[in-house]
């Protein structure tokens, strides 16, 4: 493992202790605080992306990438270690015609200590400078772990967590070096809590002055309970805008609180998406192919050009406490304009 790697997963080990410590609750965020200051200096804001605008523009994308998970890769790897460069506690399979994600941790079984790991690409996809557009979409099937006793569950611990990362380094937004760029969609599910997802971005200095922010990483969050860090998040979200939380900055949160819709969410097949558009200015998720957020990004990535000019790295990772974590995927392929 090359030292670069090794530092940026303890980046990682930051964004981890804020999903264990969980976070708050929202509705759906739209808020686009480029697009306001534009109008605020009197120049028209970027349009951003409606259904028919992404259904048009993904008709002509081009693949870059992808996998069906139908073919066996075979000892001693199981995986295609090719294209996929493999990150700590992370083992792949394919059973069934399904790339199966592993991440486990010593015995005993049950929740305890949070465990991550994943893949990402080994090569850079998209285009130059992410220009024009450039997405990603994988189907996530369902999470399973090992059996336990009922009676270790406890409210509020991480059920599992699982992220697609966008960006110049391997694995999750968090701690990377300045000139570091990346967007990522993520989603947590807290027990008897809720699933958040997230769309997130690296964080840059003048973030702090800009957006409100939650109690994760400042001087009095350290003082904080687990609780009161989450009652501080809730408050950095019900703003209903972008807002940091280190080591990311949030651009969009979406909590589902109802049983079936967690459910109908996480126990069947959805798929998840991500993309990149008007010259990676304008960020968007999609589930199931429709927009859920858009966000104006304009100046995050043309501030550090030099981080995707030979496109970007895509990661994939799940985070659990469970012994053994499995996180059932399909169909991933990687898109962009001609
Ligand atoms: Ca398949």
């Amino acid at each position: 493992m090359s030292n670069r790697i090794v530092w940026q997963w303890m980046g990682v080990l930051a964004a981890v202790a804020v999903i264990v410590a969980g976070p708050g609750c929202a509705g759906p965020s739209q808020e686009s605080p480029v697009a306001e200051e534009a109008a605020a200096e009197g120049t028209a804001a970027p349009s951003l992306v409606t259904q028919e605008e992404h259904e048009a523009t993904k008709a002509k994308l081009t693949v870059q990438f992808s996998d069906d998970f139908n073919q066996a890769y075979g000892p001693p790897d199981q995986f295609d270690l090719k294209r996929w460069t493999r990150m700590p506690m992370a083992r792949a399979r394919i059973r069934d015609g399904h790339w199966l994600l592993e991440v486990e941790r010593a015995p005993p079984p049950g929740p305890g200590e949070a465990v991550l790991g994943g893949f990402g690409t080994t090569g850079k996809y998209f285009n130059p400078g992410l220009a024009g557009t450039n997405g990603a979409e994988v189907t996530v099937g369902v999470f399973s772990h090992e059996d336990y006793p009922e009676e270790m569950n406890e409210r509020g611990q991480l059920v599992q967590a699982w992220s697609i990362t966008l960006g110049s380094w391997h694995g999750f937004v968090g701690g990377q070096e300045d000139e570091d760029r990346g967007i990522q969609l993520h989603f947590d599910l807290l027990r008897d809590d809720g699933l958040f997802v997230y769309l997130v971005r690296g964080l840059r200095p003048d973030d702090f002055d800009k957006y409100p922010r939650d109690a994760f990483g400042t001087e009095e969050g350290r003082n904080m309970s687990p609780q009161e860090l989450r009652v501080a998040h809730e408050a950095a979200i019900a703003t209903g805008g972008p807002y940091v939380t280190v080591p990311c900055m949030a651009l969009a949160t979406r909590v589902y609180r109802e049983e079936a819709e967690i459910k109908d969410l996480l126990e069947r097949p959805r798929r998840w998406g991500v993309y990149l558009t008007d010259d990676a200015n304008t960020v968007y998720w999609t589930l199931d192919g429709q927009v859920m957020d858009v966000l104006d990004i304009t100046g995050y990535f043309s501030s550090s050009p030099q981080s995707v000019e030979d496109g970007a790295l895509i990661s994939i990772m799940g985070v659990a406490t469970h012994q053994l974590n499995v996180w059932k995927m399909d169909d991933l392929a990687f898109l962009a304009s001609p």
